[in-house]
């Protein structure tokens, strides 16, 4: 499974351009233009799973850095207070890590539920 099978690659494309210059990386904006913000639940977890590179089940923080890098493997690397700053988003349980299935991808829909709202 590619990333690309679940989001367009115009608006990966469009998503990354907004945030080449370090420490401009807002998650919850990324996920609205790369169109997460509109999957189902289902696909959420599947780039959850993308993410998880060594399938630990938890994305930890060294393959939250990596983030960007799974939409294009020319993108930059998170600086460590992006890296933080997402971290502290999905971490509901302060354990350093998101679970891929569950509270984080439960987050991340209500972020989902909010956009829709406005
Ligand atoms: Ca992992």
């Amino acid at each position: 499974m590619a990333i690309t099978d679940i989001l367009s690659a115009k608006d990966i494309e469009s998503a990354l351009s907004s945030c080449q210059a370090e420490d401009s990386f807002n998650y919850k904006s990324f996920f609205s233009t790369v169109g997460l913000s509109s999957k189902t639940p289902d696909q959420i977890k599947k780039v959850f799973g993308i993410l998880d590179q060594d399938k630990s089940g938890f994305i930890e923080e060294e393959e939250l850095q990596l983030f960007l890098k799974n939409f294009s493997s020319s993108a930059r690397v998170l600086t460590s207070a992006e890296t933080k700053a997402f971290l502290a988003a999905g971490d509901t349980d302060g354990d350093g890590k998101i679970g891929v299935e569950g509270k984080a991808a439960g987050n991340f829909i209500q972020v989902r539920l909010q956009n829709a709202c406005v």
